[in-house]
C-alpha cells in the first residue's frame, strides 16, 4: 500500500477489518516491522485523535515518529504553482514536501478545507501535491474532502458492536455554530456505501433538504429527508455536522431541532451512538446520549489506533 486517501485505495475491505481486530487482539505482533522506519505526522490544522492514534499506532509497530504542526512551527508555506515569492509565503510546498520525504519513510498530512471554492476545496489539489513531491508512502489524516482513517475505525467499531447480521446505519446531520468541512460525512458514507455494496449492513443519510453530499461519496445510499423516519429501526446512529455542498460552505440556519436526543433514540432498535469526536455537548448531542450507555464515542476513538496501525503495517509490508 503507497497510498491511504480513500476506501478505494483498499483492495479487500472485509481483510482489512480482520487485521485491525488481529492487531487489537495482538498489538505488539509486528514490532519489528517497523524497526528503523520513520514516520513523520506533518498538520496544518489542530488534532487530538488522530495525532496521538497514529504515533502509538506507529510505536506498536516498532517505528520512530516525528511530529511537525506545519502552520505554526514552519516556514509560511506557499501552495500556489507559478508565483512569485516576493511576498509572505517562505518556503513553497514543492520543497518542504521534497524534504520531509528525505527523512521520513511514511509521511502523514492534515490540511481541511478553505470552505471558499468548491472546485479548489473538491480538486485535493494541496494533498495531492503533498503526495506527489514527498516521494514516499502518504497517509491522509483529513483532507478538504475525506477522512478515512477516522471512517475505517467507525467499521471496525461497528463491526465490534452490531447485534444482528446486516445492521441499520443512519448518517443524521447535526447543527452546529460554524460551517465545518464536508470530509467526515463523505468518507463515512464512502466506506459505508462500500460495506453497503458487500452487504454487511444497510446505509440511511438523513439532513435538512438542501445539505445533499456530493453523489460520488453516496453511492446506495438511502437519502431520507425525515430525521424521525431515518431513525427508526436504527442500530447505529452517526452524528456529525456539514455545512452545504451545495451552497458551497454554508451553513444551515435554524437546524437546532436536529439535536440527538435521547428520546428521538426511542424510536430506533436501541442504537448505538456515533460521533468522531470532538463534538459541541448540548448542541449537536445531548450530553444525556453522550454519558449515557448507548455512546460508542470513546469506543470509536481508541479504534483509531487499530485503524492507524492497519494502514502502517500495510505501508510498512510494501517497503519490505
Ligand atoms: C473537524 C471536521 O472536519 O468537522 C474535524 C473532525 C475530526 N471538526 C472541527 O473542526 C470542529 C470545530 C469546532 O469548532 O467544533
Amino acid at each position: 500500500m503507497k497510498l491511504f486517501s480513500s476506501v478505494n485505495d483498499v483492495a479487500d475491505l472485509k481483510s482489512f477489518i480482520e487485521q485491525a481486530l488481529n492487531l487489537k487482539a495482538d498489538p505488539f505482533a509486528h514490532q519489528s516491522l517497523g524497526k528503523n522506519k520513520t514516520l513523520g505526522l506533518v498538520f496544518l490544522n489542530p488534532s487530538l485523535r488522530t495525532r496521538l492514534s497514529s504515533q502509538k499506532a506507529a510505536m506498536n509497530l516498532g517505528m520512530n515518529v516525528m511530529v511537525m504542526n506545519l502552520d505554526k512551527e514552519g516556514w509560511a508555506l506557499e501552495t500556489e504553482d507559478g508565483v512569485v515569492m516576493n511576498g509572505t509565503s517562505v518556503e513553497h510546498i514543492r520543497e518542504a514536501a521534497a524534504v520531509m520525504g528525505q527523512y521520513c519513510d511514511i509521511l502523514g498530512f492534515r490540511f481541511f478545507p478553505k470552505l471558499l471554492s468548491r472546485e479548489e476545496d473538491y480538486s485535493e489539489a494541496l494533498f495531492n501535491k503533498f503526495v506527489k513531491y514527498s516521494g514516499v508512502p502518504v497517509i491522509s489524516l483529513e483532507s478538504a474532502t475525506l477522512h478515512p482513517l477516522q471512517s475505517f475505525a467507525d467499521l471496525i467499531t461497528i463491526e465490534e458492536y452490531k447485534k444482528v447480521k446486516k445492521p441499520k446505519v443512519v448518517l443524521t446531520w447535526a447543527p452546529h455554530v460554524k460551517s465545518l468541512p464536508q470530509a467526515v460525512p463523505n468518507s463515512f458514507s464512502e466506506w459505508m456505501c462500500r460495506a453497503q455494496e458487500e452487504g454487511m449492513i444497510d446505509f440511511v443519510i438523513t439532513h435538512p433538504e438542501g445539505l445533499e453530499l456530493a453523489d460520488k461519496f453516496t453511492p446506495g445510499a438511502k437519502i431520507e429527508y425525515k430525521q424521525d423516519m431515518a431513525l427508526k429501526g436504527a442500530d447505529f446512529v452517526y452524528v456529525k455536522n456539514w455545512s452545504s455542498y451545495h451552497d458551497y460552505g454554508k451553513t444551515f440556519q435554524n437546524g437546532e431541532s436536529w439535536m440527538m436526543t435521547h428520546q428521538k433514540l426511542e424510536q430506533s432498535n436501541e442504537a448505538k451512538v456515533m460521533h468522531c469526536l470532538p463534538v459541541r455537548r448540548d448542541f449537536e448531542l445531548s450530553a444525556e446520549v453522550l454519558d449515557g450507555p448507548h455512546s460508542l464515542v470513546i469506543h470509536e476513538a481508541a479504534n483509531r489506533v487499530w485503524s492507524a496501525q492497519t494502514v502502517l503495517k500495510n505501508m510498512l509490508e510494501g517497503l519490505l
